[in-house]
């Protein structure tokens, strides 16, 4: 890229010894900083990811579509779509350094097993019936509940129900494969009859989800978290009491009207996957956020209500399902906006996914609120 104040420094218009000064160049693979240095080191994040939203309906119809007419098998192994942001054509990748998909099964129909380095996790915005089988623990996917799978578990998926079922995946996809770290097994080609069941609660649950309590003598050397399913109830129970503690004059939330939580791993308190971030947010009723950017890249997919979302020079209404990207330190801001379809309570809930933890860890990230 050629500075426009530098007209002297393209070689096309150039005094013939420069002219061949950078012929010299090319010839041996190299390139001067003074041509790109704007697009290389700029005064503050300028992501080639756009601001994007995809309407879940949108979703729905076209992974039922895919239900019906492709099957599910090794090889493809996932009937997932691929959310691709239209700032990073050539690879369906929604961020930079994140993957999300709509993945579908149709009643009674299994995903493979298989291992990959790629950390992972569902969520479910409506809908139940599949067990997603890790390590041989099934375990009950439900609206609300977030489940993380660390790198290297043996998944498979399974719908137990007479419906098909929708959900989305996270995964680090983009990040490792900008870093070339990826490594992929096939795992069993069916799963047993035992694994085909959808109890209540997973192993993983029984062992790791009492709150503040560890089981002692077991142990789990694994990256990221070994609490398989985060339930919403839990979930909806903290967002409930940080909203009333504020309300009752106590310290409770990040901002007025606005709760907070974060998916973490119960060994350490910190993310529950090495490479990826995920949290749940409650905007009460006629609440605004303030503008807040942060460096690194996340995907938000609204769980209920409804509202407005202004990322960067973008505004969009949002309900139920939907799903949008905020790229690298571009200000976000959400109304919630009661309509006539909403629940009573008129707060807008939203899922957000991203890649702070890496951030975090190479002393990268950044955030600021606009005043
Ligand atoms: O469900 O195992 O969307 O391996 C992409 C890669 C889902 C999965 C995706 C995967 C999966
Ligand atoms: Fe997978």
């Amino acid at each position: 890229m050629t500075t426009v104040d530098q007209p002297g420094l393209d070689p096309a218009l150039a005094d013939p010894a420069l002219a061949d000064l950078h012929r010299g160049f090319a010839a041996e693979h190299l390139v001067p900083l003074w041509t790109e240095v704007g697009d290389l080191m700029p005064a503050h994040p300028r992501s080639q990811a756009c601001a994007h939203l995809w309407r879940w309906n949108r979703l729905l119809e076209l992974a039922d579509r895919a239900g019906h007419l492709v099957p599910v098998g090794r090889g493809g192994e996932r009937r997932a779509l691929a959310l691709a942001n239209p700032g990073l054509p050539g690879r369906p990748f929604a961020t930079p350094t994140i993957w999300a998909a709509i993945q579908y099964l149709m009643p009674h129909e299994d995903a493979p097993e298989h291992r990959h380095s790629q950390h992972a996790f569902r969520f479910v915005v409506e809908g139940h019936g599949v067990a997603t089988v890790v390590e041989g623990d099934p375990v009950a996917m439900r609206r609300g509940d977030f489940l993380p799978q660390a790198g290297l578990n043996r998944h498979a998926h399974h719908n137990t129900a007479d419906r098909p079922m929708a959900w989305i995946d996270g995964l680090d996809i983009p990040l490792q494969y900008a870093l070339d770290t990826q490594f992929f097994d096939v795992g069993r080609d069916a799963i047993s009859a035992a694994e085909r069941v959808l109890p209540p609660r997973s192993r993983s649950e029984k062992l790791w989800g009492h709150p503040g309590l560890t089981p002692v003598g077991h142990r789990s050397q694994r990256p990221g978290s070994p609490l398989l399913a985060y339930r919403w109830e839990h979930t909806d129970a903290a967002l409930t009491d940080q909203l009333e503690l504020q309300r009752t004059g106590h310290p409770g939330t990040v901002e007025p009207g606005h709760a907070l939580v974060r998916f973490t791993d119960p060994r350490t308190g910190g993310d529950a996957l090495p490479t990826i971030r995920a949290q749940f947010h409650r905007i009460a009723r006629g609440v605004t956020t303030a503008p807040r950017r942060e460096t690194g890249s996340s995907v938000y997919q609204v769980f209920d209500g409804s509202g407005l979302v202004r990322v960067g020079e973008s505004t969009w209404s949002v309900t139920r399902g939907d799903l949008f990207v905020v790229p690298s330190w571009q200000a976000v801001s959400v109304t919630s906006q009661a309509g006539a379809s909403d629940s009573d309570s008129g707060a807008l809930d939203l899922f957000q996914f991203g890649d702070a933890p890496v951030l975090h860890r190479l002393g990268l990230f950044r955030s600021e609120v606009d005043a």
